[in-house]
């Protein structure tokens, strides 16, 4: 990829229970960011942090919403409003916005932002999670469990404009890795056209054969492709410094894999973004370093 990658980072914990993803921007970063993407060959700057206020500063139930429960509502719309501005200036400067969490709910102000211009796109959601609650269904009130419905303009976000992407068609959105999914969430993704491939398909398929067909529903028929990815993808004994893992993840070799299909379409790939890196719970950065590892294999660095 000859495009010149700009890392936005997004210092995020307002859609999240447990503090310290807030400091994922900074962990990955120190992990090695730009060393990791200098040997894949890319070229990048940093924008550096966007700002995001403290939980402490706000009342987490003052509202906004019409109904169901959303923490933070008012402060993550917006954080992800700065998010897309971002992301859409990267775009417009011929760069390519790498987006570093903080928690989950920063997709929708990167989805947002990378379809504002109204190009169809895909995105593919590798994550141990569906985050596909509403404020209705969800059982915690926090938005990174709801943050690919919102930008499909579901539930009581169906009336803000800022989280509905009309540019994203569940025919091309694809969940990867699934393996921990609340009954709303199962009952709206049977309902949706979302494909969802749980580890169960990756166990009988396999990760190549999988992430393959991923591909391809996210590219058939888009101008590009979003990936999304929440390190509690992986299994927490490659990854322990997440806010929410999960036992019976993707093993280090399957993740690399995926990003190694991810960077044969390196001309569809329009953004990326990594999430939920919780440094306090990591064992020596471990968890942001092969999140800086996964980077370089996704923009197309090869052994040989
Ligand atoms: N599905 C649960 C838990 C959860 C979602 N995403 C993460 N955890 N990381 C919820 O709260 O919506
Ligand atoms: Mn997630
Ligand atoms: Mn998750």
């Amino acid at each position: 990829m000859d495009t010149q990658v700009r890392v936005l980072g997004v210092p995020m914990d307002l859609g999240a229970d447990r503090r310290g993803v807030d400091m994922g921007p900074s962990a990955i970063r120190y992990g090695g960011l730009a060393d990791q993407l200098a040997s894949a060959g890319i070229d990048c700057i940093d924008g550096g942090d966007i700002a995001v206020p403290r939980p402490e500063e706000s009342d987490p139930d003052a509202g906004g919403l019409p109904s169901g429960r959303a923490k933070f509502f008012r402060e993550t719309k917006e954080v992800c409003e700065d998010v897309a501005t971002a992301v859409d200036a990267t775009l417009m400067d011929g760069q390519f916005p790498l987006v570093l969490g903080g928690d989950h709910s920063i997709g929708i102000g990167t989805i947002v932002g990378a379809a504002r211009d109204d190009e169809e796109l895909g995105v593919i959601w590798f994550d141990a999670h569906g985050d596909f609650n509403t404020p209705e269904t969800t059982p915690s009130g926090n938005i990174h469990g709801m943050s690919l419905a919102a930008v499909l303009g579901d539930g009581a976000f169906a009336d803000h404009d800022w989280a509905h992407t009309p540019a994203v068609r569940e025919e091309n959105v694809v969940l990867v890795g699934l393996r921990d999914v609340d009954d709303g969430e199962r009952r709206r993704l049977y309902e949706s056209d979302v494909t969802a491939f749980t580890m169960s398909d990756i166990d009988t398929r396999g990760a190549p054969e999988v992430v393959a067909e991923a591909l391809e529903i996210a590219t058939d028929g888009t101008d590009g492709i979003h990936v999304s990815l929440d390190l509690d993808w992986l299994d927490p004994t490659e990854a322990p410094g997440v806010g929410t893992p999960v036992r019976g993840g993707v093993s280090y070799r399957e993740a690399h894999i995926a990003m190694e299909y991810v960077a044969e379409y390196h001309d569809q790939l329009r953004s990326m973004e990594m999430v939920e890196v919780n440094p306090i719970l990591d064992e020596h950065n471990r968890t942001a370093e092969l999140a800086c590892e996964l980077v370089a294999s996704a923009f197309g660095k090869r052994v040989l």
